[in-house]
């Protein structure tokens, strides 16, 4: 086909041609299948886009979990030192308790206890008398008259 076919007259139209009708239709026929192509490609990158999303939730999902699991690791950790100090506190408590049990018992009501009436007359202690002070049972009443440590 050249340019010189129109001024001919007889010749038809080139897009008239078999041989143009023909690509014409090949390329149509490529176009239509191109774009169900891009239409499937459409479709697929949605599809693609929806699981990215899925897998977006399920990664949040397993974080999640993940943060819980590790919450509920440091709740039974807390409770195991509350539960700790709960024991150090109820000692203590009976510690005081004790300490107040021994206070509050009638004090002692006999001197401390020496080998001697010397070294307990020494340390300030005596004299006692027989029948009225429980010391007296200690020592030895040399002269008998129901006195001990005396001066
Ligand atoms: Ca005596």
């Amino acid at each position: 086909m050249g340019f010189g076919a129109a001024a001919a007259g007889a010749d038809p139209h080139p897009t008239q041609s078999t041989e143009y009708q023909a690509v014409a239709a090949t390329l149509a026929s490529t176009e239509a299948e191109r774009d169900g192509l891009e239409e499937d490609l459409d479709e697929a990158n949605g599809e693609l886009t929806t699981a990215e999303d899925r897998i977006t939730e399920l990664e949040a999902a397993a974080t999640t979990a993940g943060d819980l699991a590790a919450r509920e690791t440091q709740v039974a950790e807390r409770e195991a030192a509350v539960q700790t100090r709960e024991t150090d506190v109820q000692t203590r408590e009976d510690a005081v308790a004790a300490q107040e049990a021994a206070a509050a018992a009638p004090a002692s009501s006999t001197d401390p206890r020496f080998g001697t009436c010397k070294e307990a007359r020494a340390n300030g202690y005596g004299t006692y008398v027989k029948g009225v002070d429980p010391e007296y049972d200690w020592y030895r009443d040399a002269d008998g008259d129901g006195r001990v440590c005396e001066p």
